[in-house]
């Protein structure tokens, strides 16, 4: 049986500077979020003074500034933090919608990772569980994205891939066996 190569990004202290974005709209979610995301960054080795911030009006405006920052070339990753939270109006399926759209974009056509980290929820109950009451912290889970995402990067070179983790004969495709994770 021939070892394949497993290609995944690790938390290990990524390198270079990291932007954020960061919507105003729904700020007392917001602010933990981006609280959130600080933190993490400073566990996994990001110190604040590689991070930038960048506040918008809302998460509709979040797409231009993040495409932007990320076109500078100046920075490792970007993450997008905001809440859109369902109201009475369609006006959430837009700005969610879009929002989700131009992140996407930003990323996929800059090379750059662009985190989601954008909430959209039901109720305003919901988004503060998730900015750190009750189910964790999305702020500090796209942190996470971000750096595992540039350290995948890191191994995916021009020019062909680099190994990352062997898998052992035996514990690849066909093999019935699983690595347990
Ligand atoms: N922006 C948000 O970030 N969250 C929302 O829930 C929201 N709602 O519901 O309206 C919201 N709207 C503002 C929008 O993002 C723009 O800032 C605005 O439309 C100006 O372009």
């Amino acid at each position: 049986m021939q070892n394949m190569n497993i290609l995944e990004g690790d938390l290990s202290p990524p390198p270079g500077r990291f932007a954020i974005v960061v919507a105003r709209f729904n700020q007392m979610v917001t602010e933990p979020l981006l609280n959130g995301c600080r933190d993490r960054f400073a566990r996994l080795g990001v110190s604040p003074d590689r991070l930038d911030v960048a506040w918008v009006p809302g998460s509709f405006e979040i797409p231009l500034v993040a495409r932007k920052l990320a076109e500078t070339r100046q920075y490792s990753a970007v993450v997008c933090i905001g809440c859109v939270i369902r109201g009475e109006t369609s006006h959430y399926d837009h700005v969610a919608g879009q929002a989700a759209a131009g992140v996407m974009q930003a990323s996929t056509q800059t090379g750059i990772p662009v985190i989601f980290g954008i909430l959209t929820t039901e109720t305003v109950e919901q988004a503060l569980n998730r900015a750190g009451l009750k189910a964790g912290n999305k702020g500090a889970e796209a942190a996470e994205a971000a750096v595992e995402m540039v350290n995948l990067l890191n191994l995916i070179q021009p020019g062909g891939t680099t190994m990352n983790t062997t898998v052992p004969a035996g514990f690849g495709v066909g093999s019935g066996r699983s690595q347990g994770r």
